[in-house]
């Protein structure tokens, strides 16, 4: 681990000229090799980032896929495309997908990855090889799943609840839940690396006060990873021991509990959900800093929200239990924590605000996906605050008023930084720059579209058309339909930005090495990074987001 900081450890790629930190001669990660060989075995947090990049990508469109039958069958009240079976099983493979092999490991296993070192001066991570282990195991859990949608699915939601899923399904329960359970090792293993790194490879001067407040998120993420998904690993290999042995855990008939599988379940999923957002609240307070070209207003409270966020996050599961039966009083007592746990989340938010005000905003794309990100983060937010409230939430408690508010935090959030942070960063990444137009024209059209698609949800739920029906009352048919044709904008949006990056990457103009201005140790380098990442090791000597205060004469 410590070899990492010696520069003669990659001495023999540095040979290639005497270079100022931001020329293009040394060797860039990109053309270490071209082999397969080179890409499979790499240990290079680059490339792995990229091997991410292109994985998960591919379960996006998947999940997507599912998402896509789903809103075509619920055009009609009567629900013409699937059988019941049939929707059960494709709102499983979409939940699981999403949940565990997009939006997890998303922002961290790409961005996280690809930046993490470079933003802390470092040359990798701390375990490089434990690191490629991470994305085979990922790629393992993904065969699983893969395994499951082609031999018929699983149809028990992705929360796996008991006793459908240990007694009654007659879907691939055991597979699927082997595959979360592999692709848990993944998230793990990626916590620990990260939590090593951020320890023991900041470059001199780094401090704890000069990290990158994407970084800090990623350290209270990496918190979760580590805790709370062992807790899930347990519970599903519950879930396989009942069904596949009658072990009496969840079953009362042999003893067991079944109110326990979803204590067990949500003690990992209400962090899990935290998993999920960190990240991407991290992505936008950089978007927002470069954005406005101000230094973030309250450092250290956003910050210390991101820690915050990562503690309370464990106290708050009962949320999703109010109508389960459990005790009033922790009822009562998880409502109160619920809505303590909306307060750091309002403080990135304010801070982010005060960040922006009489800030000269750049409209370019990244820029446009963070302020997209603000405005539908605050909706989920909010309307998770109502649901918190204990006398509300018996009345839309599993309606499409709660489809609504989780897309909006997920997909209108983490999605929308997701792509955020693919346009802030990738001109470093992969070295061209793309078409703003575009960009713009995307960013623009996926906010549009999703509000479309996911805001008659609201409605829906409201009026108490319950989730997970495929076939309902025809007065609702109206809000479904708007809701559909969002979803074919929706889809196309996402879409889009693939085509043009994809060209990008043949005809972009090659990109500078800081084509933002913005601050970062990984804007010092060239785009894209060498192999190494910095010849020799930076010394930080300026706190973080140092823009200038007042942005006329220049641009230093
Ligand atoms: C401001 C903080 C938040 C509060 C107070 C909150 C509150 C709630 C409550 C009370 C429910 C349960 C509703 C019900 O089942 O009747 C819920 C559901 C849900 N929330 Fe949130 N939430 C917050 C943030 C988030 C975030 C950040 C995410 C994801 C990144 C998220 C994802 C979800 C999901 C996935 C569900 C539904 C799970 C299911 O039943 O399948 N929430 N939220
Ligand atoms: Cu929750």
């Amino acid at each position: 681990m410590s070899d990492l900081a010696t520069s003669d450890h990659y001495g023999r790629t540095a040979d290639d000229g005497g270079v100022s930190e931001t020329g293009t001669q040394r060797q860039s990660y990109l053309r270490a090799g071209h082999t397969l060989r080179s890409w499979l075995f790499t240990t290079d947090h680059k490339r792995i980032a990229i091997l991410y990049l292109i994985s998960i990508t591919t379960f996006f469109f998947i999940g997507g896929a599912a998402a896509a039958l789903m809103r075509a069958d619920l055009l009609t009240p009567q629900g013409d495309l699937l059988s019941d079976e049939g929707y059960n099983r494709a709102f499983t493979l979409h939940g699981v997908i999403m949940v565990w092999f997009f939006l997890i490991p998303s922002i961290p296993n790409t961005f996280g990855n690809f930046l993490i070192p470079l933003m802390i001066g470092a040359r990798d991570l701390a375990f490089p090889r434990l690191n490629l282990l991470s994305w085979y195991i990922y790629m393992l859990g993904g065969l699983f799943t893969v395994y499951v949608l082609i031999t018929g699915g699983v149809d028990t939601g992705w929360t796996f609840y008991t006793p459908l899923s240990s007694m009654f399904s007659n879907g691939n329960v055991v597979i699927a839940a082997t595959a979360v359970f592999v692709v848990g090792f993944s998230s793990i293993l990626t916590g620990l690396n990260f939590i090593v790194t951020v320890h023991k490879l900041r470059c001199p001067g780094m401090t704890w006060g000069r990290l990158p407040l994407f970084v800090w998120s990623h350290y209270a993420t990496s918190i979760i990873l580590v805790l709370a998904t062992p807790v899930l690993s347990i519970t599903l290999v519950l879930i396989a021991a009942e069904r596949l042995f009658g072990l009496g855990i969840f079953d009362p008939k042999l003893g067991g509990d079944p109110l326990l599988y979803q204590h067990l379940f949500w003690f990992y999923s209400h962090p899990a959900v935290y998993i999920m957002v960190l990240p991407a609240l991290g992505v936008v307070s950089e978007l927002i800093a470069a954005a406005a070209h101000k230094p973030i207003f309250g450092y250290w409270f956003v910050a210390g929200s991101s820690i915050a966020i990562a503690i309370i996050g464990f106290l708050v599961w009962g949320h999703h239990m109010f109508v389960s039966g459990q005790s009033m009083y922790a009822s009562a007592i998880f409502s109160l924590l619920s809505l303590v746990v909306a307060v750091p989340s309002g403080i990135k938010v304010y801070n982010w605000t005060a960040t922006l005000y009489k800030g000269h905003i750049s409209l370019d794309p990244p820029f446009l996906f963070a302020m997209g990100f603000v405005g539908l983060f605050v909706v989920g937010g909010l309307t998770g605050l109502i649901l918190a409230m204990l006398a509300i939430d018996v009345h839309v408690h599993d309606t499409y008023f709660v489809v609504a508010h989780f897309h909006y935090i997920m997909v209108g959030g983490t999605v929308s930084a997701f792509f955020g942070a693919l346009h802030f960063w990738w001109p470093k990444m992969i070295g061209r720059t793309y078409s703003l137009v575009w960009g713009r024209i995307s960013a623009a059209l996926i906010f549009l579209g999703f509000n479309l698609t996911f805001f008659p949800q609201f409605i829906l739920g409201y009026l108490g058309m319950p989730r997970r029906y495929h076939s309902y009352d025809p007065s609702f048919q109206v809000l479904h339909v708007f809701s559909s044709s969002g979803a074919v904008i929706l889809g196309a949006a996402y879409l889009l930005p693939f085509a043009y990056l994809f060209y990008s990457m043949r005809c972009g103009a090659p990109a500078e090495a800081n084509p933002w201005d913005a601050r970062g140790l990984e804007w010092t380098v060239p785009s894209p990074p060498p192999r190494e990442n910095f010849e020799t090791i930076p010394v930080v000597t300026r706190p973080p987001y140092d823009y200038p205060v007042e942005r006329e004469g220049g641009d230093d």
